[in-house]
């Protein structure tokens, strides 16, 4: 059922359950095609025109109509019950800590994805909407010692796999998307607003490269939210790296912040 609804691959430890419901959704709303689709012919032949040359204004009782939009509401009522509340309330109430977790800024502008890492000191430099540039578009203020090893890494997202990962997400301009198909995370990105995010990676993009038979598969950050013109072109990308990976990949990306 989920290669037939075309479903990207799922890589997060939540990714099933979404999943699941979109299946039952998709159940439901089948029986109700199937279901509504026969009534239709049925109600076409039965009160044809040469049968009823006479127009009835009271129209027609049953009790089938009633018991079957019953039915209907209670499923409709179960799904969200049972399935869509708690998947919900697992996503914006049991956040991660921030100690066990990979902890990352994400800022949308248009049309791209900053990314911000807090480096070795786990500490988020001080940034300074007056210190935004081609080269900073984050602001990081470097004077700040807190910010004397932060990472800022444009449109890439680096994540160890395994880990919770908690996304403190916002935007420069307008309201953007952040869309993770492959981890089931959607989220808009508002101006003037900080929204965390998180899920946990399951499958590293090498892994998944090797799964697919797909050499150049990436994980991609694509902007869900019709945010301006380019809006075609903002795509970043997220890498699920193995924990070594992920520490060499810091290791080097402190290294280009060494002044040269
Ligand atoms: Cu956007």
């Amino acid at each position: 059922m989920l290669s037939l609804l075309g479903l990207p691959v799922a890589a997060s430890s939540h990714a099933g359950e979404i999943d699941q419901m979109i299946v039952l959704v998709h159940w439901l709303m089948l029986v109700l095609f199937i279901g509504w689709g026969a009534f239709f012919l049925f109600v076409l032949v039965r009160f044809r025109r040469k049968a009823n040359p006479k127009a009835d204004y009271a129209g027609a009782k049953g009790k089938i109509a009633k018991s079957t939009e019953v039915a209907v509401a209670i499923v409709e009522v179960a799904l969200l019950l049972f399935y869509a509340i708690p998947a919900w309330a697992t996503r914006v109430r049991q956040f991660p800590a921030e100690s066990e977790a990979t902890v990352v800024r994400v800022v949308g502008e248009q049309f791209a994805w900053n990314v911000h890492y807090a480096g070795p000191d786990g500490k988020f430099g001080r940034t300074d909407v007056n210190l935004v540039s081609a080269d900073n578009p984050l602001g990081i203020d470097r004077t700040d010692p807190n910010a004397a090893d932060d990472i800022s890494t444009p449109n890439q997202l680096h994540v160890p796999v395994g880990r919770p990962v908690l996304v403190h997400l916002s935007s420069k301009d307008v309201i953007h998307s952040f869309g993770l198909y492959e981890m089931r995370v959607k989220q808009d990105a508002i101006p003037g607003m900080q929204i965390p995010v998180w899920f946990i990676p399951t499958i590293t993009t090498k892994e998944m490269r090797a799964k697919l038979g797909k050499p150049d598969f990436d994980y991609e950050i694509a902007c869900s939210q019709l945010c301006g013109l380019g809006h075609y072109r903002m795509r970043g990308f997220l890498t699920v790296d193995s924990a070594e990976d992920f520490t060499t990949w810091i290791a080097d990306q402190e290294k280009e912040l060494k002044p040269k």
